[in-house]
């Protein structure tokens, strides 16, 4: 039985996925709602003050190192920057900063407060932007997003390809995207390695991913920390009775134009990806103890438009830090002022991750950890990941030898610098935005 079925029998109430637009006050109200709910927990802030105890020692250690930050860049005479995407440059005119003249770097704080080791429960959130460097288009990015993209799946609107009554009437336009999207045409780039990097350095609670590419698994982040939000190709049902078909067979199939059948009901079968109006997998109501554990969220590479996911990022406790490395503000980020402990980078994503890995002197690490898996030998790092992977005979990664240069796909910027502390003073510099204290 599919898990969108086994699910459904389980939880009559459970949330199907919906596509939301919403505004700010929109995000304030289900904040507090869903805050409150969370609280309701035995999980929640309320039920261990020794959390919130915490929380406020993290408030005062972010306080602390915006001033020091702050009187960093003041004796170094660094100048006033309004950040390197435009994004980020018009948001800083207008947004209210703790000190207009030297702003504050929301990476190298953040980095710094992992290098204390003051953040070691760290929850991703991910999107469409972390594959768009690997050659998948996202949704919604003008010019190049599927959405303005559509003519050739020939749909009336850009939803219906998600759409699982338009799909079961004519499952073509799915399945002329899913040939595109099947694991096995992409690579993983820097930005899914960074990921699998700080579950190697143990700082990973979970990766929360609405992406269905796979490049998640197929870089090395273990199952047991990666939540699939919106299914993947990994399996395959009926669409109508729930009777698995097998996920090989439903491929060969898609990628030969021709659809596969239910041996039990004759209707089509679909890979387990979630559609609208469907139920989300199992393991994604992990995020009710998750998300209130969790000491640091990053988000990375979403609009932050698809509910319920989107609601998840208001979750996490209301002192706990959350990071969003993304072209340009969206969901909770787009309130003026930010929330306190509220970081932003806009900006090229594989660009802010890589001077975010410079900062925590781990880019030399993941770049050789990338020739590694692309050339598949595991390189000499001896993590608990590697040796697991090993023992569980787990799935490599599919790549051809030799195709994959020694520098990655983000090479033109790649020059490994001979000190990656260097890195991290220029890191300050070129970040673009990042929370004042908020009221
Ligand atoms: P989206 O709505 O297209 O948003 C993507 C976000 O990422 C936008 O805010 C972009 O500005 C941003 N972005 C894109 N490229 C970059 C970049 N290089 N640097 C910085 N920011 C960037 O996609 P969401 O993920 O928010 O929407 C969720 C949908 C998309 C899920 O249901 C997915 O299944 C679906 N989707 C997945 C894939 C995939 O698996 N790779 C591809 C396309 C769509």
């Amino acid at each position: 039985m599919s898990k969108a079925k086994s699910s459904r029998d389980k939880r009559p109430t459970q949330p199907a996925l919906v596509r939301v637009t919403r505004n700010s006050s929109t995000h304030s109200r289900q904040a507090d709602s869903v805050q409150s709910q969370v609280s309701g927990t035995s999980s929640g802030p309320q039920a261990h003050p020794g959390g919130r105890q915490s929380d406020s020692g993290l408030v005062q250690d972010l306080s602390l190192m915006s001033v020091s930050e702050q009187k960093a860049s003041a004796a170094r005479g660094r100048p006033s920057k309004t950040g390197s995407s435009g994004t980020a440059g018009s948001l800083s005119g207008t947004q209210p900063q703790a000190s207009p003249s030297i702003p504050k770097s929301g990476l190298g704080t953040i980095a710094r407060l992992i290098k204390l080791g003051r953040l070691k429960n760290i929850v991703v959130v991910a999107g469409a932007g972390i594959s768009t460097a690997s050659g998948i288009p996202d949704f919604r990015t003008p010019g190049t997003g599927l959405y303005a993209n559509l003519e050739k799946y020939n749909i009336p609107y850009p939803e219906a390809i998600f759409n699982i009554d338009y799909f079961s009437n004519d499952p073509r336009p799915f399945f002329s995207l899913a040939k595109e999207l099947y694991p096995g045409n992409h690579q993983p780039n820097y930005v899914h390695y960074f990921i699998r990097m700080l579950h190697q350095k143990g700082l990973l609670l979970r990766m929360y991913t609405q992406n269905i590419d796979g490049l998640e698994r197929m870089c090395g982040i273990p199952e047991d920390k990666l939540v699939e939000a919106h299914g993947s190709f990994e399996t395959a049902s009926c669409h109508l009775c729930y009777t698995p078909y097998p996920a090989e067979e439903a491929k060969r199939a898609i990628m030969c134009g021709s659809v596969p059948t239910c041996s039990f009901c004759q209707a089509t079968v679909k890979p387990n990806v979630v559609f609208f109006g469907e139920d989300l997998p199992e393991n994604y109501f992990q995020h009710t103890t998750d998300f209130p554990k969790a000491d640091l969220l990053m988000i990375m590479g979403t609009s932050l438009q698809i509910e319920p996911f989107a609601s998840l990022v208001n979750t996490v406790r209301p002192a706990v830090p959350r990071l969003l490395l993304n072209r340009g503000a969206v969901g909770p980020f787009e309130r003026k002022p930010l929330r306190r402990g509220d970081y932003m980078e806009l900006g090229d994503l594989s660009e802010s991750v890589r001077r975010l890995a410079q900062v925590l002197g781990w880019h030399q690490e993941i770049e050789e950890l990338m020739w590694g898996q692309e050339n598949q030998c595991v390189p000499q790092l001896g993590t608990s990941a590697m040796e697991e992977q090993a023992a569980q005979g787990r799935r490599g990664v599919e790549v051809p030898p030799g195709r994959w240069p020694k520098t990655s796909s983000l090479g033109a910027t790649g020059a490994r610098s001979g000190s990656e502390e260097s890195d991290a003073s220029e890191t300050d510099s070129m970040s673009t935005e990042s929370s004042g204290p908020s009221n």
